[in-house]
């Protein structure tokens, strides 16, 4: 008999633990203007190069090259200057107030703060994203929402306009465009998808943008969400945010070792780019190109966003625990602020001195939203909403048995 040798599996490994140093090859980098950028009518099997590749506009002197280069006035990337800061600085203040024990809970988007904010700016009234949540830079790249608002509900407190009924970070925002927020990963890609059906089906003119982690596309729904997107044609875009990390997994582990998630989207027939997350230039040209497919029927695309979950996965993680905690500053993508500052300055629309004086307004600005918002209570002071309220917003009219329940809880009260 011939002697075989034994079955082995394969689990993929981080190629740096805590106190080691990661080798960023495995990205794979292409340099910036090298992708070509094909017409939006291309059929999705052509864009099998590019799902391997990398979309990228910025170089590493701050100069905008190639064919992605988006037209767009200086103005527009002070904007977006403007949104990634903001982002940034309301984040680093909720952290805080997390550690005061104002809130429960809190989940920064620490530089990543580019792919959510310039994909707002490629997007238009009325369409609809289905958020996970790290991409508060939807809502805040826009000012459809006051910070006042948002931090209400991260504080629990009386003027939460979800009532307690999500976790802090969580918003439910129609108004915005901002679909609930669901815990449940990776139902925001089928939704979405469900949601752009109806409207061809209703003959809307509003297209959806879903958003799943790298983790979470190992989730079923994700490659259900692909199969009705690539069948139907739905008006979608698929944005899978590859920040490296799911918690403590690597990526590799949910499938991103010698492949690229862009790839499973050309697998499905569905038109997919790789691009480099950390460049607003690059995110504005690519969600353009996208929306714009998917807004004249020419079906859904896929962007894999590659990029760095700088801090915590949340304020309940520890990564120093699990990676080198130095690794941020070896991505080689880099930080998606300097890198369009470094832009601005290049094309003099900016200085240091605008730069500092912005980041002292925005300070100031979130700092007068969270005074505003704690005078309606936080956690810690236990202003929440009355007892009551949860038996409100369940059922249009309340059934007798929760009516009743609410009198013995009102009885009880008064008794105290
Ligand atoms: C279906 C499901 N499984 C597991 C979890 C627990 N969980 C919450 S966040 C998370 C990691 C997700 O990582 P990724 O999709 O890469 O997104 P990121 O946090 O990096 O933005 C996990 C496993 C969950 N909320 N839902
Ligand atoms: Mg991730």
């Amino acid at each position: 008999m011939t002697k075989r040798q034994p079955l082995r599996l394969h689990v993929p490994e981080p190629s740096a633990r805590p106190g080691q140093s990661t080798d960023f090859s495995y990205l794979r980098l292409t340099p910036a203007g090298a992708a070509r950028k094909p017409p939006v009518d291309t059929t999705p099997a052509q864009t099998a190069d590019l799902a391997d590749s990398l979309v990228r506009v910025l170089d590493d002197s701050g100069r905008a090259v190639g064919p992605w280069v988006p037209k767009a006035e200086p103005a527009l990337l002070i904007r977006g200057l403007r949104a990634m800061m903001k982002t940034r600085i309301f984040d680093a203040r909720m952290l805080i107030a997390q550690r005061q024990k104002k809130t429960s809970f809190y989940m920064q988007s620490l530089g990543e703060e580019a792919i959510a904010t310039g994909h707002a700016m490629a997007l238009e009234p009325g369409d609809m994203c289905f958020p996970t949540y790290r991409q508060q830079g939807l809502l805040l790249a826009r000012d459809d929402v006051s910070m006042v608002e948002l931090i209400c509900q991260l504080m629990s407190n009386a003027r939460d306009p979800l009532r307690g009924r999500q976790l802090p970070v969580m918003y439910s925002y129609k108004r915005a465009g901002f679909f609930s927020i669901s815990g449940n990963l990776a139902t925001q890609f089928i939704q979405a998808v469900g949601w752009g059906m109806a409207s061809a089906i209703r003959g809307d003119t509003r297209i959806a943008s879903a958003w799943i982690g790298d983790g979470a596309t190992a989730e079923a729904d994700f490659h259900t969400a692909l199969t009705f997107a690539h069948v139907y044609r739905a008006p979608v875009i698929l944005n899978v945010v590859n920040n490296q990390w799911a918690i403590s997994t690597f990526q590799a582990i949910a499938g991103g070792e010698a492949t690229t998630f862009a790839q499973r989207g050309v697998g499905c027939g569905i038109a997919s780019l790789r691009v480099d997350g950390n460049d607003w230039l690059a995110v504005l040209a690519a969600s353009r190109w996208a929306a714009e497919r998917a807004r004249g029927n020419l079906g859904p695309t896929l962007i894999e966003w590659i990029t760095y979950r700088a801090g915590a996965h949340s304020t309940s993680d520890d990564p120093s625990r699990y990676r080198p905690a130095d690794d941020w500053q070896h991505f080689p993508l880099g930080d998606p602020i300097e890198r369009l500052k470094r832009h601005l300055v290049h094309i003099k629309a900016w200085s240091d001195a605008q730069h500092d004086v912005l980041h002292k307004e925005l300070e100031a600005e979130v700092r007068a939203a969270q005074q505003e918002a704690e005078t309606h209570g936080t956690l810690h002071d236990g202003h929440i909403p009355p007892l009551a309220s949860m038996f409100e917003d369940v059922y249009q009219d309340m059934p007798s048995h929760l009516r009743h329940q609410l009198a013995q809880l009102e009885a009880e009260h008064n008794g105290h």
